[in-house]
């Protein structure tokens, strides 16, 4: 651009935000967490509402009141007076005046640092939504796309013994990122999980994965390390419980070993974990790890070599105090409720939830579903759109790779079946499966409306197919579903990942009338009734378990929330449907596991 004389940087400069792109934080610059102990950021920071980005224009982070050009201006900001707001969290629920606010808010606060000769510090960020930007000290560290997964940058360098950390959270919609613009879910803004510091050793371990080798036996164990330097040397490793201590001989900075044992294998009704330790030098990473083996043989889903149907439930991640913070607290009740349905499986939609649900799943014994938001209408021609969903599905993966509840990675959901969405989707299932070669592979279909049957083409390269169907609700003629499924004769096992109904707490009325509880119910006993005798049908995950904020849901019975859960959003109200699913999971559990005990019933309503 040719500049004026009267040119004014932070007034005149439209593609401000290019010079801060750069850096971006990937799957490839993630550390191995695993029992590390790490210096926690959270809590009280100042913030501000930066609606027009004023503050990568006008850099308030290098605290100048100078800008590039030499032109002074009185500051615009003040970090120690700006109000202050407790991180991580969902500035939707801290304040009913960002209730729906979309856009920046910059967050900032000072630290202490004494630094240690030899040692490397790295930021974690869980999740901030969309995107965030890191400046400590002055300089510009990077930046991260992508909602819900984690983001790592070096500090190392510019540490000092008193720090400031700024960071710019942008939650805009924007048409090319990963989901788009229009989803079925509220786009919650903020830093919303941990903000931690992580001191390692200069060579340390970067990533380290083990489990079961799937090859039938049950007993060999894979693990496999890769460290921050291409240097030689040996790992140990080490299963107590299996009476393993054994070298891992490192080469360039990987390794990787092949061990006899003979573990007790994780299934959700016996979820036995090991405790695992790796050392390189001075560098020591620990994990509790199941073994267990999943895969498919013809339309059967196996686990540990046995035919498994899954008995599931879909989710969001929410809760109306919290937002997609969700606590720990949270997490395990929703886990609980999901058991209490008679559920094995949960399909956690549909986007990374926090990593601490599938650390509680392989704890209390669900199988879990987990996806990337390659949602609706994604930019499927575009290569940049691309290059952030196949990084959110790398980080995903390299997060969530040891656990054992894990056993599908789903590569989106509803997309129509065009050339661009095959070329694109086909990629990321390639990718998930050059990853992994220990999970399914899977996404949620459509069905083909003209022909009436699955004819998704993306299905040759899944595992699993799955399938949203709501006949009964958006397609009012049941009798479509058995012909559907008539229709249809897929090769490999499928999963009804969505089907459900509206209804809003306490609305009673005849089955047709949409929106009471008694429509739901219906739909739920007709759906159950055809899956269930559907032979290749092999799991379900009805949409959903609890109702979910959603700005498309206009009318009086929603409220702007999606009424399809089983229980209210306060999540302590159940419908009549959650009892019709529960009856159906039972008489299926009672035929695979007749030793297990009986979840007791609990609740407001006793199914008849
Ligand atoms: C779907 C979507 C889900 C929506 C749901 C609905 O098919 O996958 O995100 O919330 O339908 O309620 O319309």
């Amino acid at each position: 651009m040719k500049k004026a004389n009267n040119f004014v940087s932070d007034i005149h400069v439209e593609d401000y935000a290019a010079q801060y792109e750069g850096l971006q934080a990937t799957a490839e610059a993630m550390i191995f967490l695993g029992g590390r102990k790490t210096q926690s950021l959270n809590g009280e920071w100042n913030y501000a509402v930066d609606q027009y980005d004023t503050c990568i224009r006008q850099q308030w982070f290098l605290e100048k009141s100078i800008d590039q050009n030499g032109f002074t201006f009185p500051l615009d900001y003040s970090f120690e007076e700006w109000p202050v707001m407790e991180l991580p969290t969902c500035w939707n629920v801290k304040d009913p005046m960002y209730y729906l606010y979309e856009g920046s808010m910059i967050f900032t606060r000072t630290f202490p640092w004494g630094k240690k000769e030899g040692e490397e510090v790295y930021l974690r960020i869980g999740a901030a939504n969309y995107l965030v930007r890191v400046f400590v000290n002055g300089k510009y560290l990077g930046m991260h796309r992508g909602g819900s997964t984690p983001a790592f940058f070096k500090l190392t360098e510019v540490l000092e013994a008193k720090n400031r950390i700024l960071l710019q959270a942008d939650s805009t919609r924007r048409p090319e990122q990963v989901p788009t613009e229009n989803t079925d879910w509220f786009n919650y803004g903020g830093i919303y999980r941990d903000i931690e510091l992580i001191c390692v050793p200069k060579v340390h371990v970067k990533d380290f994965r083990i489990g079961l080798v799937p090859d039938g036996t049950y007993q060999h164990i894979d693990a496999e390390v890769k460290l921050s330097e291409a240097v030689c040397g040996t790992a140990i490793l080490e299963i107590p419980e299996l009476g393993v201590r054994m070298d891992l001989p490192i080469e360039q900075g990987t390794g990787r070993v092949t061990l006899e044992g003979n573990p007790a294998l994780w299934t959700p009704e016996h979820p036995k974990l090991y405790d695992v330790k790796l050392s390189f030098e001075g560098d020591e990473v620990s994990d509790r790890i199941g073994f267990r083996e999943i895969s498919v043989h013809g339309r059967e889903i196996l686990l540990n070599g046995k035919p498994l149907f899954l008995r599931g439930i879909s989710c969001h991640e929410e809760s109306v105090p919290n937002g997609k913070a969700v606590s720990p607290k949270e997490q395990e009740e929703t886990i609980r409720i999901a058991k209490e349905l008679g559920c094995n499986f949960m399909r956690l939609a549909h986007y990374p939830h926090h990593e601490n649900m599938a650390k509680l799943a392989d704890e209390m014994g669900l199988l879990l579903w987990e996806e990337i938001p390659v949602y609706w209408a994604i930019r499927f021609d575009r290569e940049k759109t691309y290059q952030d969903a196949e990084n959110q599905l790398r980080e995903l993966i390299t997060r969530d790779q040891n656990r054992a509840s894990v056993i599908i990675w789903s590569v989106g959901n509803e997309n129509m079946d065009t050339d661009e969405r095959l070329h694109f989707m086909k990629s990321l299932a390639d990718k998930a499966h050059e990853m992994d070669a220990t999970r399914l592979v899977s996404a949620a279909c459509l069905v083909d409306g003209a022909k009436n049957a699955i004819a998704d083409r993306l299905a040759e390269y899944l595992d699993i197919i799955g399938i949203n169907e709501y006949y009964g609700w958006y397609a009012p003629d049941f009798s479509k579903l058995p012909e559907m499924l008539n229709n249809s004769s897929p090769k490999k096992p499928v999963i009804i990942t969505e089907f459900g109904a509206d209804a809003l707490a306490g609305l009673h009325g005849t089955a047709d009338e949409k929106g009471t509880e008694e429509c739901q119910k219906d739909v739920y006993e007709k759906q159950v009734k055809v899956l269930g005798s559907t032979e290749y049908v092999k799991g379900m995950t009805p949409w959903i378990l609890f109702d979910f904020r959603c700005p498309r849901r206009t009318s009086y019975k929603q409220k702007y929330y999606n009424r399809k859960g089983l229980l209210s959003e306060d999540k302590t109200y159940r419908k009549p449907a959650f009892y019709v699913l529960q009856a159906f999971y039972e008489s299926l559990r009672s035929q695979d596991h007749p030793e297990d005990e009986i979840v007791t019933k609990r609740g407001n309503f006793q199914s008849t």
